[in-house]
């Protein structure tokens, strides 16, 4: 968003303030104030008038409407409806010079070829939030990995803040525990979200790092494939998409501040630990009990045959023994 335009509605969110106290406060014209003004109502902020008051920021819909809700200096493209959020962001990354801002992120309503990995086909309809958050990490690539993790621990806790049970599938889903039906105490976990990582990089420094996060939000779960669910299933009404997405965007920040420690979230919020998996990787199917997982995000498999440790993989969680 433009500056003055983010200043404006941040000086509204303190409190209501007239045309002539704003251009002062951000030395800017009445005219240009109440051009902004003008702007951020047809962004879907519903603004008094005289005194200035902000009454209700959008659902979702504009950069503005997520910038809203944000601390920390993210620019935001937003855009109806696009490709893949991930193309777009690397993209960006490859147009990057100097002024392009650290923190960016890509965020679309609806994807018409969103991707998941070894290019699967990701369902991205109308309702969704589909981010990819640009960054330049001084990180090995060898690294990537920390970055995904960072991605499902940012989105387990702003799912879990708006009162869902979710947790992490090793290595990249998020899952509402009981899916969208916990009242009949069987039901699986359901698929929530999912998390693309794209690098490039040289031999020993990523040169950028894309985070995709594709999260059914207010997704109806017909227009999903088998085993997974959105949050306004579970919820039974839609999620505030622009608070969700600010408080993904602040938990990543935060996460990858303190990269070190993400390991430890991530256990917390692990629904792969202490399972049952089947583990198929691009050579072998590993079966047996995970009981770890190490940096830079390998998972730790207990096996008839001993301790294996994978890097990268396609993991199942199988009913434990004792389970019917
Ligand atoms: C993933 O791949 O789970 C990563 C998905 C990343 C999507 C985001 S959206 C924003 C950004 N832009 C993109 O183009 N991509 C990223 P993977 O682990 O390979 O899982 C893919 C599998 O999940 C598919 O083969 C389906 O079985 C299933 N699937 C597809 N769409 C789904 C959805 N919306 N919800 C849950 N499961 C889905």
């Amino acid at each position: 968003m433009n500056d003055t335009r983010a200043a404006i509605v941040e000086l509204l969110q303190e409190g209501p303030a007239t045309g002539p106290s704003i251009a002062d406060r951000l030395d800017v014209s009445r005219a240009a104030v109440w051009k902004h003004l003008e702007a951020l109502r047809e962004a879907g902020f519903e603004i008094e008038t005289d005194p200035y008051r902000l009454v209700s920021i959008p659902e979702f819909g504009s950069a503005a409407a997520i910038e809203a809700h944000l601390q920390r200096p993210y620019r935001i493209e937003y855009h109806d409806t696009i490709e893949s959020t991930n193309a777009r962001a690397r993209e960006l990354a490859d147009r990057a010079d100097e002024t392009t801002p650290r923190g960016v992120a890509v965020v679309a309503d609806e994807q018409t070829g969103g991707r998941g990995r070894l290019d699967r086909s990701w369902a991205s309809p109308s309702g969704g939030i589909w981010l990819s958050i640009l960054t330049w990490p001084d990180r090995p690539p060898s690294h990537a990995p920390l970055f995904t993790l960072a991605a499902s621990v940012a989105v387990t806790r702003a799912v879990r803040s708006i009162g869902i049970e979710a947790a992490i599938k090793w290595p990249n889903d998020v899952l509402a525990v009981g899916g969208d039906s916990r009242e009949t105490g069987d039901a699986p976990d359901r698929k929530l979200c999912g998390i693309l990582t794209e690098t490039r990089g040289e031999a020993d420094r990523i040169e950028w790092l894309v985070a995709g996060i594709g999260l059914n939000a207010n997704v109806d779960p017909v227009e999903l494939p088998d085993g997974a669910t959105s949050l306004q299933s579970i919820r039974s009404e839609p999620v505030d998409r622009a608070a969700l997405t600010a408080r993904i965007l602040e938990a990543f920040a935060a996460a990858t501040d303190d990269l070190e420690s993400v390991l430890e979230e991530w256990r917390t919020y692990s629904a792969t630990i202490g399972s049952r998996v089947r583990v198929t990787t691009a050579t072998e199917t590993i079966e047996g009990t995970a009981i770890g997982v190490t940096h830079p995000g390998a998972l730790v498999v207990e096996t008839d045959e001993g301790e294996r440790t994978i890097h990268a993989g396609d993991c199942e969680h199988l009913r434990s023994a004792g389970q019917p």
